[in-house]
């Protein structure tokens, strides 16, 4: 071991749990859609933690609120109130259309928290018999990482070695109507969804499902209950994915980008008949709704609005895809994408396609072996786009076919 890289890789590999396997590049800084390793090397950061930085690393104006913040107030926990938490959670309430929000720190924390306050509605407004309630959530999912929301993850990885799984939940086919409408019983208190699948693979479902699934909860007076975690807050193009039907869903299930990647904070926003069954004592968190998640948070928002970062993404998103639809490898089985979310799918294995857009100055990750995942910050000019398009093209070049 020699070089800092490789010791500080050591380090980690050394005292860390083995729960993950990163790519060999350690970051020391970064600044909008860059990064740049601890030898001062640049990247373009293609993977965004997964969303979480739509705004790009570091931007000026959230690191402007926080550091405002810090040594002022950081936490005040929920025993008492906050000057920011009201004007945050009226912001986030004018952003989804919801009367109430609900602030926590971690998406799974989020989901967890979507999923208490469905089931409290299906017993205290349906009348769904105490312990009965039915939660109903896709194949292939992903919700976070809890016992909950692995114990009822598709994803064998996810969920091996973690049971035994909560009750409760009923698993149907993504983009299904029909699915949907079979799997309702009169315990059924939601339906919980990504409007686009992410850790699946960037899967978009079939035209009309979003507004079929509203149709069907309404009918059946089932929650729809979106995690928008990874796709709102303009990733795809449109302020929220569910937007792309012009649908509203009874539960937003936010996250990531909700602070522009400074600090975890996740939200539930709906109407005063889900959120407002809470009462005192219910639920909580001791950071959530903290004066420096908020002052970031809020920041965070202000900037998706000011610089109309939804219209930005599907700009330089159908540009992107315009270029991504041209290329050409004999195993390459699949270009797909919403605003700036894509996922390029092959018949081989793609870490060597990582590897190879690591050494020439771009980080993307792969997932379920054979697709790579797209999704650079939401600001990146259509100029930086096609400076990566030439580099994701040289990569796909020299994968051997
Ligand atoms: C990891 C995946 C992405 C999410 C949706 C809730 C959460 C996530 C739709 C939980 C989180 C992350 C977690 C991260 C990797 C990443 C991921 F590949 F695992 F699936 F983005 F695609 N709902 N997704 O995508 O949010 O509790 O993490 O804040 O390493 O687990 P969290």
């Amino acid at each position: 071991m020699s070089t800092k890289t490789d010791r500080l890789i050591a380090l980690v590999d050394k005292h860390g749990a083995h729960n993950y396997h990163p790519l060999p590049v350690v970051i020391a800084r970064a600044r909008g859609p860059f990064v740049w390793d601890v030898q001062g090397k640049k990247y373009f950061d293609f993977l965004s933690a997964y969303s979480a930085l739509n705004q790009g690393h570091n931007h000026p104006k959230i690191v402007a609120a926080a550091k405002k913040q810090l040594g002022k107030v950081a936490l005040t926990s929920r025993a008492f109130h906050n000057e920011l938490l009201g004007p945050f959670l009226e912001l986030l309430c004018r952003i989804t259309g919801k009367e109430r929000a609900l602030p926590m720190n971690s998406g799974a924390e989020a989901v967890e928290t979507a999923i208490k306050a469905m089931r409290l509605w299906g017993y205290r407004r349906k009348g769904v018999p105490e312990n009965k309630a039915e939660i109903i959530v896709c194949s292939e999912n992903f919700h976070g990482r809890t016992t909950t929301l692995v114990g009822f993850s598709s994803d064998h990885d996810s969920s091996a070695g973690f049971g035994p799984a909560t009750p409760g939940f009923r698993s149907i086919a993504y983009g299904n109507a029909g699915a949907l409408e079979r799997a309702i019983r009169p315990n059924t208190v939601g339906f919980l969804f990504e409007p686009i699948q992410g850790e699946a693979g960037v899967i978009i479902p079939p035209e009309g499902w979003l507004a079929a699934v509203r149709a069907i909860c309404s009918e059946n007076r089932v929650l729809m209950c979106a995690d928008e975690i990874q796709t709102g807050l303009g990733r795809t193009g449109k302020m929220f994915a569910c937007d792309h039907e012009s649908v509203a869903p009874d539960l937003y299930v936010l996250g990531k980008a909700l602070s522009g990647g400074l600090y975890p904070v996740s939200a539930v926003c709906a109407d005063d008949e889900i959120l407002g069954l809470f009462t005192p004592g219910t639920h909580g968190s001791t950071f959530g709704g903290s004066p420096l998640a908020c002052a970031i948070a809020m920041a965070a928002l202000q900037v998706i609005l000011d610089e109309r970062l939804p219209q930005r993404a599907a700009k330089t998103g159908a540009y992107l895809k315009e270029l991504l639809e041209t290329l050409e490898h004999p195993l390459l089985k699949d270009v797909r994408g919403r605003g700036l979310m894509f996922a390029l799918e092959f018949k081989t294995r793609v870490r060597p396609l990582v590897e190879n857009l690591l050494a020439l100055g771009l980080l993307a990750k792969d997932t379920h072996e054979n697709t790579i995942r797209l999704a650079p910050p939401l600001t990146l000019t259509q100029a930086q786009a096609k400076d990566a398009f030439a580099l994701i093209a040289k990569a796909v070049a020299a994968l051997p076919a």
